[in-house]
């Protein structure tokens, strides 16, 4: 199976570009580097070298696993330990510590490799190509392991549902270290055949001088994107030209919804996943945009409804209940956590989301919450109360934490910690949470409080943390 297409547009970066064949031979040199590797990490700053990286990874048929850039040593050292990663890709002025893998400085290989694959022969196409870290509800984020054929049917299943074409140019600047920025938003034109202009950061202003410059025709979003376009209505108005705008990783706000419309004269098609089943529900291009709602499943995909004890909900467009999904999009499991895996499907095979949704009798969903409250989303970001309770714990000065999401407005949800502390101001916890873990993980907000709620067993009671 070929995952990506040889031919095809551009990919530019920050204001660097490199035409397709220049981009696989380069990543090709990487591919020979790594060759036989378990698995490599790549330091996945917003540059060509990390999508050299990473082509190399698939050519290779070496997993690879993205290091969120700004992420503090202990989130690194679990990442690395964890995936077992025998090297770190990354450019030649990256920061290596002596205890982590080797460097291996993807700006100092030729950048005229053949094209191939490293003389590694046909990878199989369940073979992992990506692992991607992220927060369950407690303890520190898990691997997900994506196989190379769950990319190519998700990558298949949008082009199919957006009329995803070589003729569109896809312009985003999210992260590289997640599903949305890197499967869909690199991987996904590498597979299409078409242009990527990445605008090194998710900038609404960027977003508009790409649609005017360089013939942007799909956009990525995460709402806080959409949000902060639709409050700036030059920029939105500059958008008009465009073919399809997307958002996704989160709720977008019906206001947001509304607004974007009538700046852009585009209904916003939005879609929903996770990155452990991709994307499996979407509005299509040719179709229907509902606020509030995220469409129908995608070519493959089957959802259902459960309720707390498993028994089947109506799709009646108003019961609520966890959402199942079934699709040879799904991950192959949690890195090196058997139990957790086994626990995220149900005894008939089907994937627990643990976001609460509705069915409508015509097939459309709605995502009205999440069954944990210790499962946070702050500007698209996937963040768990238990890894930013425990970085809060590591302060010499804290005694006792609890973190919750509370509304934002421009986040959708903020970072709000609970804390009780000896001689330690709200400032000085933020930055101890920053400095270790990635910057986004930071709490917004503290509250130091003398005692947090706690139930008889002498469990913290969240629901009653905003009464402190
Ligand atoms: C702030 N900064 C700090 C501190 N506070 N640095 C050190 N110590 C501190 N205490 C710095 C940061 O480093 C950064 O610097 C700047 O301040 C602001 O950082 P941040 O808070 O991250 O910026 P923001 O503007 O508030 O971020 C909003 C955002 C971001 C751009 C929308 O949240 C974002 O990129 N979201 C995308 C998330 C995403 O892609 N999720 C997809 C998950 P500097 O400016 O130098 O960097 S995949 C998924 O969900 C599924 C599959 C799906 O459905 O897609
Ligand atoms: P992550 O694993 O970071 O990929 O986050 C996945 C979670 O993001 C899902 O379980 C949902 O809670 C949320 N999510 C993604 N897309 C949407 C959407 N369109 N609407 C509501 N929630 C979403």
């Amino acid at each position: 199976m070929d995952l990506l297409g040889g031919t095809g547009g551009p990919v530019r970066i920050a204001g660097r570009e490199l035409p397709r064949d220049e981009l696989f031979g380069w990543a090709s040199a990487v591919a020979a580097e790594i060759r036989g590797a378990d698995a490599v990490a790549v330091i996945a700053t917003a540059s060509l070298e990390t999508v050299v990286a990473v082509v190399g990874g698939l050519l290779a048929g070496v997993p690879v696993v993205p290091v969120p850039p700004d992420s503090g040593p202990a989130e690194r050292a679990h990442i690395l330990a964890d995936s077992g990663a025998s090297m770190l890709l990354a450019d030649g002025g990256a920061k290596v510590s002596p205890s982590e893998p080797p460097l291996l400085p993807v700006d100092w290989l030729p950048r005229h490799g053949d094209g191939g694959n490293g003389g590694n022969g046909e990878v199989p196409a369940d073979a992992t190509a990506l692992i991607l870290y992220t927060s369950g509800t407690t303890g520190a984020p898990k691997g997900v392991l994506i196989s190379r054929s769950a990319i190519a049917a998700g990558l298949d299943a949008l082009a199919e549902a957006w009329a995803w074409t070589p003729g569109d140019v896809l312009v985003h600047g999210l992260p590289l270290f997640h599903v949305h920025g890197l499967v869909l938003g690199v991987l996904g034109p590498l597979r299409v055949g078409s242009p990527l202009v990445h605008t090194g950061r998710p900038k609404p202003e960027l977003y508009a001088a790409a649609a005017q410059d360089d013939g942007g025709s799909l956009f990525f979003g995460v709402p806080t994107v959409w949000s902060r376009t639709a409050a700036d209505p030059s920029t939105a108005e500059a958008l008009r030209g465009a073919r399809l705008l997307v958002s996704g990783s989160a709720p977008l706000p019906v206001p947001v919804f509304e607004r974007l419309s009538a700046l852009t004269g585009h209904r916003p098609v939005e879609r929903y996943g996770m990155t452990e089943t991709l994307i499996t529900i979407s509005a299509r291009a040719e179709g229907d945009r509902r606020p509030g709602h995220v469409g129908t499943p995608l070519h493959g995909v089957r959802t259902r409804l459960a309720a707390e004890d498993g028994s089947a909900v109506p799709s009646d467009g108003e019961t609520p209940g966890e959402l199942h999904v079934r699709a040879p999009l799904l991950f192959k499991g949690y890195l090196n956590r058997p139990e957790a895996t086994a626990k995220s499907f149900t005894p008939d095979g089907w994937f627990r989301t643990g976001d609460i949704a509705t069915i409508g009798p015509d097939g459309w969903h709605r995502i009205v919450g999440r069954a944990s409250t210790d499962l946070i989303k702050s500007g698209g970001y996937r963040i768990g109360a238990g890894e930013i309770e425990n970085a809060l714990l590591a302060h010499p000065a804290v005694r006792e934490a609890a973190v919750v999401g509370t509304p934002h407005d421009d986040l959708g949800e903020q970072v709000t910690a609970y804390v009780v502390a000896d001689g330690v101001g709200e400032k000085a916890l933020i930055d101890f949470v920053a400095e270790r873990l990635s910057v986004h993980k930071r709490p917004r907000v503290v509250h130091l409080v003398g005692s947090l709620p706690r139930n008889a067993m002498g469990k913290v009671v969240k629901t009653r943390l905003s009464e402190l």
